[in-house]
């Protein structure tokens, strides 16, 4: 079009920057021009600090990084933990990227310092621990020594997934959209968290106890029952659950199998240490019960048209959020399931690498129940991958190109229903 503006819909006048477009290149505007929101990370337990390396935000985004410290202070806490977390102080410390607390585009570099910094000198590992990464890591690598797999295979990497993920919450933030993780149970003692409890209340009911349930009454039970492993020299696991607030519909996609956002999801949380399951809302629950009992009916209610439903209310969330591989504008729903830790105090049936002869498996301090701690982690990788999908529908190389895309397009879906309930 002469003025650069480019129609976006037949019945609406609504018109889209080309710039956002990039049609004359052939793409659609969310084909991946340049790199999309990532991060890896390194660095090993007892090594000399812990790296995340994140690319793809945009430039203008202002870090709060007072908010992603408290996270990587909660990672740390939480009844159960071991001796470890006396002796580290977790601080991110920005590298890159960042210039004057606002990303300015360019590769965002952080680190997580190690006190407990003795790589070299940490002992060999021979009788390694069933459940733990030990013998089929050294199966892998071809050593005797499980230390070498065990200092990377460790959970100390998900300060650097937190991290990543506390910082990625800076784009979600200034959209209203909020990543609640908490604890639903430990052991064999369940939490009651009613569904429609808003973000604020879960987030107050939380932190108000060292186990990071929203359920008070459940939060005796679930220490007692740590407390009890402890005693008995055993470890426990539990069940945590990421509630995302205020997502707009249509992040995921339901085009090409990796692009699911469920699956996304899924593959984020299932692959945090421990992990062992992990279902989107209803999840497993809905093979029990029949297709009415199991599908969100959907009203429309004109008063929610601001919200992130857009008005098409639902009268359950089974669905968690995403039907088709896509955000449908409930909040989303990931629960996850932790296994006990795999260093027990007491020792399991394990054979000596060097010797093959049958022996118990080491022993290295470790944590009893980390499973509020976990709660955190999954919080944040839930968060990134969120952020990551946002920026795929919404990116720009700025925030403020992110910002009127998302107006944009939330005006535009508003507006298309407007229209066609005019027309009917
Ligand atoms: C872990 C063993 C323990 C935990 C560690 C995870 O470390 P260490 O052997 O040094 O006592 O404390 O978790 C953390 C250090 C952390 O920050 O979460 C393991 O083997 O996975």
């Amino acid at each position: 079009m002469p003025d650069g503006r480019t129609p976006i819909a037949a019945g609406t006048t609504e018109t889209r920057p080309t710039a956002l477009l990039a049609t004359a290149a052939g793409h659609s505007y969310n084909t991946p021009l340049m790199a999309n929101l990532d991060y890896r990370t390194a660095g090993e337990s007892h090594g000399q600090a812990l790296i995340a390396f994140i690319e793809g935000m945009p430039a203008g985004v202002p870090l709060d990084l007072d908010a992603a410290n408290a996270e990587m202070t909660r990672r740390q806490g939480g009844y159960g933990r071991g001796g470890r977390q006396k002796i580290e102080k977790d601080t991110i410390n920005v590298l890159s990227g960042v210039r004057r607390g606002k990303t300015i585009g360019s590769p965002i570099a952080i680190q997580i310092a190690n006190k407990d910094w003795r790589i070299d000198e940490a002992p060999e590992v021979h009788r390694p621990r069933p459940g733990h990464a030990d013998l089929a890591g050294s199966l892998k690598w071809l050593t005797g020594d499980c230390r070498e797999t065990l200092e990377r295979a460790s959970a100390r990497e998900t300060a650097a997934r937190v991290a990543a993920g506390a910082l990625a919450k800076s784009v979600l933030t200034p959209f209203g959209i909020r990543c609640i993780g908490f604890v639903t149970a430990i052991g064999p003692v369940k939490a009651e968290v009613p569904a429609r409890l808003s973000p604020d209340e879960l987030v107050a009911a939380r932190d108000a106890n060292d186990v990071y349930t929203p359920d008070p009454a459940a939060v005796e039970p679930m220490i007692a029952a740590i407390r009890k492993a402890k005693e008995d020299k055993d470890t426990v696991g539990g069940i945590v659950e990421v509630r995302v607030f205020g997502c707009p519909p249509g992040l995921g996609s339901c085009v090409r199998y990796q692009d699911k956002l469920d699956g996304r999801l899924m593959q984020a949380v299932g692959s945090i240490q421990a992990f062992k399951g992990v279902e989107i809302g209803l999840g497993f629950g809905t093979a029990r019960l029949p297709g009415s009992l199991v599908h969100d009916e959907i009203e429309f209610d004109p008063a929610l048209r601001n919200t992130p439903c857009l008005g098409f209310k639902r009268r359950s969330n089974n669905a968690g959020g995403l039907e088709g591989g896509m955000t449908d504008g409930e909040t989303v729903v990931v629960r996850a399931a932790m296994k006990p830790i795999a260093t027990l105090l007491r020792g399991m049936d394990s054979v000596n690498l060097q010797t093959l002869k049958p022996e118990r498996s080491d022993y290295e301090r470790s944590d009893v129940c980390a499973v509020p701690a976990a709660s955190v982690v999954a919080e944040n990788v839930v968060a990134f991958e969120i952020a990551r999908a946002f920026l795929e529908k919404f990116g720009g190389d700025s925030f403020t190109e992110v910002k009127a895309a998302y107006d944009f397009y939330l005006r535009t879906a508003r507006s298309l229903a407007e229209s066609r309930a005019k027309q009917a």
